[in-house]
């Protein structure tokens, strides 16, 4: 059979799902049903968010990150379904961890891959507090020991809510199905995948399952621990008209150990604030990384709204003690080098792709991951180029050696279980 005629599923329809559908119907392809347990925009995706950051630059050994990120830029600043919700407000990257710190280290090599990478632009370095208020002059605080420097350009924010809707309508135009429904398990022939069944009883047949299901998909499946499910957490405030008018075009302000927050939307005044940490687990049985399950939660806990109190008052104190209208976590999930796991499962004969381990860096590459997703899919690994395919390999011998490599907090990895006082947003 052409390939093209083939029955594909994808099993979640967030931010890889829905790019995946997307870019497979743009190659051709005629059966497209994309399965999640929410209508599009799905609650449960770590897109159904404000915002998210679009970055371009990384440290120069994140080489693979470097040059996904800088072809996923020309999707958001010219491909009609992405570049409505891209916001090329800039970023402007900062720590207040001194000039000897692993977080100033990292930021100065983010500047100087940035630099070398001839951009349209020039970064601006920043050594005191007056330098970012000239830059950011909604930033009013004291900004204490903040050294950073500003990427006018070629980076922001994208509207990550309204990204997942565009990236649904237009499947929907081109063909694409969507299931509203939750798949208990994969359904297996000798050696391959032949569908899937959903809590409802029902079963889809196909004759290539994707698996693109983020941190839940150590529910299908077995990683051998290559996949370890954290959560973050967000706060929204809200603004008056005036307030946020103050806010319009801000640069996304990212402080490497602190957090980051985005100018507020338009529509709804709400300002997204994150503190930055290692993240939590939920592990609902042992420790090994394939049994930390997302649980989902419109509260966060106690010493998060505490970060981001703090990350207020260093930043934006009039909002200090503004109440929260949204609270929430958010899950990704980490692969061990913190590479994507785009790849056929080893034991099914082509029938099982994969497409997860985000890794926390997945958003921005919405407009040109699924490209690679149905490259693989239409031709196999072979239509991935040579660093894609390592980097992007099923790899469970490398699950030993995880990189924890995330700033701020306590420095450790916490689990949900041993949190007690969580914090909701006002009604
Ligand atoms: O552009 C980026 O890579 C920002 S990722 C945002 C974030 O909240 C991380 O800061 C966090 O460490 C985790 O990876 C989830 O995503």
């Amino acid at each position: 059979m052409n390939v093209k005629q083939e029955e594909i599923v994808i099993v979640g329809a967030g931010t890889f799902g829905l790019s995946t559908g997307l870019w497979l119907l743009r190659n051709g392809f005629k059966n497209v049903t994309l399965v999640d347990p929410y209508e599009v925009p799905s609650e449960i995706s770590a897109g159904y968010d404000i915002n998210k950051i679009v970055q371009s630059s990384y440290q120069e050994d994140h080489c693979l990150t470097n040059s996904l990120a800088i072809e996923a830029l020309e999707g958001w600043q010219t491909d009609p379904v992405f570049f409505p919700h891209f916001h090329e407000t800039g970023i402007l990257y900062s720590t207040s961890q001194g000039t000897d710190s692993s977080e100033y280290k990292e930021l100065l090599d983010v500047k100087s891959y940035c630099e070398k990478t001839n951009r349209r632009f020039k970064c601006v370095l920043m050594n005191k507090s007056d330098d970012f208020k000239k830059i950011v002059p909604q930033l009013t605080g004291p900004l204490k020991k903040w050294k950073g420097f500003f990427q006018p350009a070629e980076c922001g924010w994208a509207h990550a809510r309204d990204t997942l809707v565009s990236a649904g309508r237009e499947i929907s135009r081109l063909g694409g199905r969507f299931v509203v429904g939750e798949v208990s398990e994969l359904i297996y022939g000798d050696s391959s995948v032949t569908g899937c069944l959903l809590s409802n009883g029902e079963s889809i047949l196909a004759d290539k399952i994707i698996i693109s299901a983020g941190a839940s998909s150590v529910k299908l499946l077995k990683f051998q621990n290559q996949l370890l499910a954290k959560c973050w957490t967000v706060a929204h405030i809200k603004l008056s008209k005036d307030e946020a008018k103050k806010f319009k075009n801000m640069p996304v302000v990212l402080n490497y150990e602190q957090g980051f927050f985005f100018e507020p939307d338009p529509i709804k005044n709400e300002l997204k604030i994150c503190n930055e940490f290692p993240g939590y687990t939920n592990y609902v049985s042992g420790d090994e990384p394939d049994n930390s399950i997302p649980l989902y939660k419109s509260q966060i806990p106690k010493a998060a709204e505490l970060d981001i109190r703090k990350l207020l008052s260093d930043t934006l104190p009039e909002f200090k003690d503004r109440e929260f209208v949204e609270t929430k976590i958010c899950w990704c999930t980490d692969t061990p080098d913190r590479n994507f796991l785009i790849c056929e499962h080893p034991d099914f004969n082509s029938s099982l792709i994969l497409a997860t381990g985000d890794s926390g860096h997945g958003f921005k590459h919405m407009p040109i991951i699924g490209k690679y997703i149905a490259r693989l899919v239409t031709y196999g690994p072979i239509a991935l180029d040579e660093e894609k395919r390592n980097k992007w390999k099923w790899r469970p011998e490398t699950s030993k050696d995880r990189v924890q490599d995330r700033f701020g907090g306590d420095g450790h990895v916490g689990d949900l279980h041993d949190i007690s006082n969580w914090v909701s947003k006002v009604l």
